[in-house]
């Protein structure tokens, strides 16, 4: 590292001293912490941002959003070129930077980096990182300290792309790495004609049961009711209410958004006894997350929650159906043939009447631990890999090697050929491939696939419910001394330190009929997880509790 750069680091580091006391970790969704501890978390994230653009010569995207925590956080994360999450080897040098205790400690750092991994900071080749925030007040002093933080590396260039939803700036920096220079409008305009490309391909005679009702969508009050308004002014043939779009005043996440939706199971703010009947569906902070509810005609606020891994199961129906219309005539074995591998990938969170379901149709189900970046690496290895979080994270990812196959059948096809079955499913699986997100979990693509997708089978919400019933579940909380005591294995399911408290939950777990429990430390909160099912509410809820109390006895603040 050459003294310009070496004095250019020291001057701009001293203006963003790190928080005292603070251990910062980049967790499953990168920083979060309260936004008054975050600036020169930031202002490093944006220094990481650069540096990563320079490894790899290309696009980096830096978001601000603390998703679905309260307004009052904020966080950050770096999307890498495939428009995917930082790659995981990167993440031990996130931590060292952000923990550096002062201007000296991190220009050492830095520069023992940038020669192990080879960096060249002489500014001969420039490179752009992309910078979004969402709607979060913060997001405007945090953004000044991420292009602070950029501006310091000779040879990286900040383009402030304003604020978007988390998977709009995912989608851009793949986009950009792929050569084309997309704006906003661009994917807008992506989203509504592969939508209205689908609808067009439905079976006619399906659109019956819900062509003409509309979707009411509950926007979190933040970035996505946003975005969704623009959107919706350019789809025909759906109806879209938005509510909760941050313009009526509410305050964001707050008794409203798809995570309050999915944990606590009760109406959104603004959603009650008009919406019985109605097609309902809440995004979280960041519009990452998708889920829908049903309101019940009954007095209570209770909904019937239609979760990530019902959307899921809706979408490996309909690819299911696609990929046999495909097959049915076609030799996989000829030359022009494909064996597509389907996958599913799920967490411990997924509810086990979805994973029996799934099963059932014959679909090969695995599971990662939580956390996007570890869903969206294993389903990238199949030829369509679908993955959804229990809470409405996810989407479908496409291999190259098949999007061309399918390229090529629906052009090689004979003119007769053209307009049959075995087209139109071809034609419907590449319209998904455009419309769903293929670089995040993207809410407002989600839509409207479920959206296409329940026209397409002429499903009711009520109809796309009950193809399975979910198990009771419960999650809850537990405050801890040191989260970090908590090891997992096994996909999260098994609790391997502090020894004995995996033998204590077992005991709890034989108690109940289909009991399933486990716990593990959070990512973005500072909190250890509970999550239990079992054959009732009751059950479900006594089990959650008694593993609550002894993760309390194990590791609570009288535990020592
Ligand atoms: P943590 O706090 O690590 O449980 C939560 C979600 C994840 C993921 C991230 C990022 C649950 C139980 N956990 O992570 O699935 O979505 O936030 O937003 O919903
Ligand atoms: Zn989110």
């Amino acid at each position: 590292m050459n003294e310009d750069q070496r004095s250019l680091f020291l001057s701009s580091s001293s203006h963003f001293p790190p928080p005292q006391g603070v251990k910062l970790s980049y967790g499953t969704s990168g920083f979060r912490a309260d936004a008054s501890i975050l600036q020169s978390t930031v202002y490093r994230v944006g220094i990481l941002a650069a540096l990563r653009a320079l490894k790899t010569q290309s696009v980096i995207g830096l978001m601000i959003t603390a998703s679905h925590n309260k307004v009052s956080d904020n966080g950050v994360k770096v999307a890498d070129p495939s428009g995917g999450m930082l790659s995981q080897d990167w993440e031990p040098f996130a931590d060292t930077l952000a923990n550096a205790h002062d201007p000296q400690h991190l220009v050492e750092l830095i520069a023992e980096f940038v020669q192990k991994e080879n960096i060249t900071l002489d500014g001969t080749k420039p490179v752009e990182i992309l910078l979004a925030r969402d709607t979060r007040p913060s997001g405007e002093f945090l953004l000044e300290a991420a292009k602070q933080g950029i501006g310091s590396i000779i040879g990286a260039v900040a383009l402030d792309m304003g604020i978007l939803t988390t998977p709009q700036l995912h989608w851009m920096v793949r986009a950009r790495n792929g050569g084309v220079k997309v704006s906003e409008t661009d994917y807008f305009k992506k989203l509504s004609s592969s939508f209205r490309c689908l609808v067009d391909l439905s079976p006619s005679g399906t659109h019956a049961n819900n062509v003409d009702d509309k979707l009411v969508v509950d926007g979190a009050n933040g970035v996505g009711g946003e975005k969704l308004e623009i959107l919706k002014t350019m789809l025909n043939g759906l109806a879209i209410e938005v509510r909760n779009s941050g313009k009526e005043g509410g305050v964001l996440n707050e008794g409203v958004g798809a995570d309050y939706v999915q944990k606590e199971k009760v109406v959104p703010f603004s959603f009650g006894s008009q919406d019985v009947g109605i097609r309902c569906s809440s995004l979280d902070g960041d519009a990452d997350r998708l889920v829908y509810f049903i309101v019940p005609s009954t007095s209570s606020n209770k909904i019937e929650l239609v979760d990530g891994d019902k959307i899921l199961s809706l979408f490996a129906i309909f690819i299911t159906e696609q990929l046999s219309i495909l097959n049915k005539e076609i030799d996989v074995k000829a030359k022009n043939g494909y064996q597509c591998h389907l996958g599913i990938v799920q967490t411990a969170y997924a509810n086990g009447a979805s994973t029996d379901y799934l099963k059932q149709l014959g679909l090969e189900v695995t599971f990662t631990p939580t956390g996007v970046k570890y869903l969206h690496e294993k389903a990238a290895e199949y030829d369509i890999g679908i993955y959804f979080e229990a809470n409405g994270h996810g989407t479908i990812l496409f291999s190259e090697q098949f999007l061309c196959w399918l390229k090529a059948r629906t052009t090689e096809l004979s003119d007769v050929a053209k307009g049959s079955e075995q087209h139109k499913a071809a034609l419907r699986l590449l319209a998904v491939s455009e419309l769903i997100n293929q670089a995040a979990g993207d809410a407002l693509s989600g839509v409207l696939m479920v959206e296409a997708i329940l026209k397409h089978m002429g499903w009711s919400i009520e109809r796309w419910n009950e193809i399975y019933e979910d198990l009771p579940s419960r999650q809850l909380k537990v405050k801890v001394v040191d989260r970090s005591a908590v090891v997992t294995a096994n996909a999260e399911t098994v609790a391997v330190t502090p020894p004995g408290i995996q033998e204590a939950i077992n005991a709890e777990t034989a108690k109940h009929p289909r009991g399933r429990c486990f716990i593990r430390p959070s990512g973005t909160e500072d909190v250890i997880r509970v999550y239990a099912e079992a054959s009732s509410q009751d059950a479900a809820d006594n089990l959650a509790q008694s593993v609550a109390k002894v993760v309390d006895q194990f590791l609570g603040f009288g535990s020592s």
